[in-house]
């Protein structure tokens, strides 16, 4: 518990999130268990912190800036990492920071800080009755050089990002009584107020891709305090019009963040008690789940080319940066458009995730997706193999060790499903590097999966390719 008290600037007591079902009681039991659960697409750790935050990309998608504590670090500081986990830097030192965020040209950063607080009680990033005073907004160069303090007062100012154009900052503060929106120039010298809601207390803001509306959550004032507490996320546009609330479900919905479509926004709720991260179709209000772990998981974003999911969990024990690859989910629909939370879009997950993963050389990946007994049968180039120990043994671990450099990609996927059985039929593409000999070969398969104890499992691969050629 004592290491979600840095939690934070968007603006949520882990107080309150204990008391919302549960989060933290999974989180011992849950701490060997990373990404077990079939529908879950694989995820890898970024970065050896004590403890972080959330993290975000940079505009060339390669690196993430985190608000993180190493060990021995009392606070938590500004750190910027290579998204493969090397070259991390520490780029402040001073004071508690929290909500840092690239600017769109990648020449500065934004974050809040207590850094020139001394004198002022020292609050809490992540209790809203107690929030840091003296948090003030600065910027400054992605090597830390150049800082430059934007606000002077005592009231918080946090949860920073910057507008599309990078001529605005977002920021959410309490000078006017209770939290609202604002945006300033990066000199500081003009700041706009975008919310007027004394009954609802807004925070965690980002800018849409469009550069006009703004996502946010927001709870109201009259619930602080009381045990069951609900957030919705809403809409408005940076002048202040078209508020819209895009949730209305009895959860409390957490820090959302757009996609780059501009179509789809990922998000965190608690409906499972535990907090999980979500997808959702701005039009239709339709919901995907992304993440399936009894640990606290949210604080999610995308990076600049869609296809990659950031976020924080405690599946590990303390709050860790994961990264998952969004491709199968994104790509199972045309258009770009994910699919929902359905047998159908499961059954494609999983069969998405069995090529992703033997692209990968992931064997406890497969192991995840496929039954452990007699009853898988696999047919290839001719041959039957009965039982999973046959498969994966003979045929499957040594395959992932000879195999090199491997992309296995599927197209014209079909699925169905009747009951809690499926199919699917599709093309694929396959190259690998076999010692010096550099192989491809492409062909037709089938799965067969079935549905047990609510995770649908591969039993049956049928794989078959044209004839070759006969050589000369
Ligand atoms: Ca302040
Ligand atoms: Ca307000
Ligand atoms: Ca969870």
């Amino acid at each position: 518990m004592m290491m979600m008290n840095k939690y934070l600037c968007t603006g949520l007591s882990l107080l309150i999130v204990a008391s919302l079902g549960g989060a933290m009681q999974h989180e011992n039991q849950s701490g060997k268990s990373a990404s077990k659960d079939p529908r879950e697409l694989p995820v890898r750790k970024v970065g050896h912190f004590a403890s972080a935050a959330e993290a975000y990309f940079s505009p060339d998608g390669q690196q993430l800036i985190v608000t993180a504590r190493m060990e021995g670090e009392k606070n938590h500081n500004v750190y910027i990492l290579n998204i493969d986990g090397t070259n991390v830097r520490r780029i402040t030192d001073k004071g508690k920071d929290a909500c840092t965020f690239f600017a769109p040209n990648g020449q500065y950063i934004v974050f809040s800080s207590t850094r020139d607080a001394d004198k002022m009680p020292p609050g809490d990033y992540a209790n809203s009755a107690n929030y840091p005073a003296g948090s003030e907004v600065y910027i400054a160069h992605p090597d830390g050089s150049g800082i430059r303090r934007l606000t002077f007062n005592t009231a918080y100012e946090a949860e920073t990002s910057f507008s599309p154009d990078g001529r605005w900052i977002l920021y959410t503060s309490n000078v006017d009584g209770n939290l609202e929106l604002y945006r300033m120039t990066l000199d500081g010298k003009k700041k706009v107020r975008i919310t007027h809601t004394p009954d609802l207390q807004e925070g965690g803001a980002f800018y849409m891709p469009d550069g006009k509306h703004i996502i946010f959550r927001a709870w109201k004032k009259g619930n602080e305090g009381q045990k069951k507490r609900i957030s919705q996320l809403y809409l408005i546009r940076d002048d202040g019009t078209e508020l819209v609330q895009l949730t209305n479900t009895p959860y409390f919905n957490w820090s959302p963040y757009p996609h780059p479509d501009g179509k789809h926004v990922v998000f965190a709720h608690n409906e499972t008690g535990d907090f999980e991260v979500y997808m959702l179709n701005i039009e239709t209000r339709e919901t995907v789940r992304l993440t399936y772990n009894p640990a606290f998981d949210s604080y999610p974003v995308i990076s600049p080319d869609g296809k990659t999911l950031a976020f924080t969990s405690t599946r590990e024990g303390a709050p860790a940066i994961y990264l998952m690859d969004l491709s199968p989910v994104i790509h199972s629909t045309a258009g770009g458009t994910p699919t929902f939370d359905d047998d159908v879009a499961q059954v494609r997950t999983v069969v998405l995730t069995n090529a992703l993963a033997f692209e990968r050389g992931d064997f406890d990946a497969l192991a995840n997706i496929w039954a452990h007994d007699d009853d898988v049968v696999v047919i290839e180039s001719g041959r039957m193999e009965v039982g999973w120990e046959e498969f994966s043994q003979k045929h499957l671990k040594p395959e992932l060790d000879l195999l090199k450099n491997v992309v296995y990609r599927l197209g014209n996927l079909h699925v169905k499903v009747r009951g809690n059985a499926a199919w699917a039929a599709f093309n694929y593409h396959f190259e690998a590097d076999v010692g010096e000999r550099h192989v491809t070969g492409q062909g037709t398969g089938t799965l067969v999966l079935e549905k047990r104890d609510g995770q649908w499992l591969i039993v049956q691969s049928h794989l078959s390719r044209p004839p070759r050629r006969r050589q000369q």
